[in-house]
C-alpha cells in the first residue's frame, strides 16, 4: 500500500517536495507514537498532505472547481492555499484513499482549523517540524512538539501567522480561527 502510493506520489510531485512528504512521514511516525492511532493512516496522510503542492495556481482552481470546493475570497488570490483542499481530493478519487480522518488531515494541513482532531494536528506539526525546515525558531517546536503537543501547535500558529503577516498576505479566517481554538482549550 505505502509503496504504491510512494511511487504514484513521486511521479506527481518534484524531488524536492517528494523529500518533504517522505520527512513529513518520518516526524508523524515520531508524534504518532506518543498516540493510540493507526500508524498506517497517520503514514497515508503524512505521505499525500502536500500531493496537490506541484499545481500551478490555474490547475488548483480548475480541480477546486471541478471537486465542489467553494473558494472563498482569500483562496482565489492565494490559490496555493487550496493545495490542502484539491489535495484531500485527489488522495479520495486519485489515489483511492476513502478515510476521513486522512482526508481531513489533508484538507486542513496549511490552515489549520478549530475543532481540529489529534489525527489532523499531528499532519499539522508534522508539516512543521519536518527535518527540511529551517526558519527560525523551529528547533525549539521541534523539541515542544514531543514534551508539549499543544504548545507546539500554538507555538506553529503564530510562527505561520507572524510569516504571513510579515509578508502583508492576508490570513485566512481558519488560521484565525485555529489559533483561537487553541487558546481557549488550554485555557488562556
Ligand atoms: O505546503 P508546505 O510548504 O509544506 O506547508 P503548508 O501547507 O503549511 O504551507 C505553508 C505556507 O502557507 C506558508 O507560506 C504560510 C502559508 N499560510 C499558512 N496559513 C496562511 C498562509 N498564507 C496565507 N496567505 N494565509 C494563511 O492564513
Ligand atoms: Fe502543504
Ligand atoms: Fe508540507
Amino acid at each position: 500500500m505505502i509503496h504504491k502510493i510512494e511511487q504514484k506520489l513521486k511521479e506527481m510531485l518534484d524531488e524536492k517536495r517528494y523529500i518533504h512528504s517522505k520527512n513529513v512521514l518520518k516526524a508523524a511516525i515520531e508524534l504518532g507514537k506518543n498516540f493510540n492511532f493507526d500508524l498506517e493512516k497517520i503514514k497515508i496522510a503524512a505521505l499525500l498532505h502536500d500531493c496537490a503542492k506541484n499545481l500551478r495556481d490555474d490547475e488548483l482552481l480548475i480541480k477546486a472547481y471541478k471537486y465542489g470546493i467553494i473558494v472563498d475570497e482569500i483562496q482565489k488570490i492565494q490559490p496555493f492555499l487550496l493545495h490542502g483542499p484539491v489535495g484531500a481530493y485527489l488522495s479520495k478519487f486519485e489515489f483511492g484513499i476513502d478515510d476521513e480522518d486522512i482526508f481531513n488531515a489533508i484538507y486542513y494541513h496549511t490552515t489549520g482549523r478549530k475543532d481540529m482532531t489529534i489525527f489532523e494536528e499531528i499532519i499539522y506539526l508534522a508539516d512543521f517540524i519536518s527535518i527540511d525546515r529551517n526558519f527560525e525558531g523551529v528547533e525549539e517546536i521541534r523539541k515542544k512538539a514531543f514534551e508539549n503537543f499543544e504548545e507546539a501547535l500554538l507555538m506553529s500558529c503564530n510562527s505561520t501567522l507572524t510569516y504571513v503577516i510579515n509578508r502583508n498576505l492576508p490570513i485566512h479566517p481558519l488560521t484565525i480561527e485555529f489559533r483561537n481554538w487553541l487558546l481557549m482549550k488550554g485555557g488562556k
